[in-house]
């Protein structure tokens, strides 16, 4: 049942779109042009997203998904029962019902910043838990996060599957992994944070991952031009611009980029820009990880990992650590 939802976003609409502006203008006005990842997510961004989970090359919600039933029972043993599970973004239909059936938690607290996706997904998971409190927090959990004080006496489980973690640099993983720790409590607390990476693999298989035959992703990463043109006031000829996803070894990451097929000139929110012919918009970072790396990373999060499995030919790891 759903208890209540709570916001702690500034229910402003013109401040989302100045930020858009903000960020869009900043990052074409780079040397390498760049456009933060989070402004795909528009209502067809995020169908888009959907379509690109179910494309055979993109394997992380898959495997993800499989691992996540195989172990769940082993992750219950770890965790035990009457946690407050604590889903960092809106909650996957798919994956949070094995985990909320496996360890028998006291509440679930799903943060999101966009309040429609969490509405839903909250219902559809209050209809398949109907005794299980739901509370819905609105907020961006980028920040330490107040919890509701229903759940204040529960120890809490952090759940961040999807390996969106690996959508941020390094040292902003590292901000987001300290205030999940703010947001869930100390050692003393018993928290624990359950988080799904994908692993650094065969450079083949990540690029098609990327770059699907049925040309979702080029979709999704396009998108992001019609949008700008929509909600910016943009001219870009978006028939310009190529999808290019490329592995970067250096970085351990795949890169997205939109790649001008010719030289192009257009304006957005009344601002002039030129791009020739092969200059790129960076678009997205999607970080893959060792499993020292990944360990690394945790730590310096100040989070200790206990466990760690994976699938078979280990292409996506499920950690758990403690605080
Ligand atoms: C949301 N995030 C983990 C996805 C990823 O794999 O980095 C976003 C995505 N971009 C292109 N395909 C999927």
């Amino acid at each position: 049942a759903i208890v209540r939802t709570m916001s702690l976003v500034d229910a402003d609409p013109a401040g989302f779109d100045s930020d858009f502006r903000d960020d869009v203008l900043a990052g074409l006005g780079q040397r390498q042009k760049a456009i933060p990842a989070r402004w795909f997510y528009d209502t067809r961004g995020s169908e888009l997203f959907e379509d690109i989970t179910a494309q055979p090359e993109y394997y992380p919600t898959r495997v993800e998904t499989e691992l996540l039933k195989h172990v769940c029972g082993e992750v219950a043993e770890r965790v035990g029962a009457g946690r407050c599970v604590v889903e960092f973004g809106s909650g996957s239909s798919v994956k949070t019902p094995h985990l909320l059936a496996a360890i028998d938690p006291a509440s679930y607290v799903p943060i999101d910043i966009s309040g429609d996706f969490l509405r839903s997904s909250s219902d559809d998971l209050s209809a398949r838990f109907p005794d299980l409190p739901v509370i819905p927090v609105e907020a961006n959990f980028m920040k330490p996060v107040e919890l509701p004080a229903e759940v204040a006496d529960q120890p809490r489980l952090g759940f961040f599957p999807g390996s969106t973690i690996g959508n941020m640099v390094a040292r902003t993983a590292v901000d987001l992994l300290r205030s999940m720790r703010d947001t869930l409590g100390g050692p003393d607390s018993g928290a624990m944070l359950l988080i799904g990476i994908d692993r650094i693999k065969d450079i083949d298989v990540l690029e098609a991952a990327y770059d699907d035959a049925a040309g979702v992703t080029a979709a999704f990463n396009l998108n992001l031009l019609a949008r700008i043109n929509r909600e910016l006031g943009g001219t870009i000829p978006e028939d310009a611009f190529a999808h290019v996803a490329r592995w970067n070894d250096r970085f351990a990451r795949i890169e997205m980029h939109l790649e001008a097929q010719r030289d192009v000139s257009f304006e957005v929110a009344g601002q002039a820009f030129a791009m020739a012919k092969g200059e790129t918009i960076h678009t997205e970072n999607s970080h893959k990880y060792g499993p020292r790396d990944a360990n690394l990373l945790l730590r310096t999060g100040e989070w200790t990992p206990v466990e760690t499995w994976t699938d078979p030919d280990d292409r996506f790891a499920l950690i758990l650590a403690h605080a």
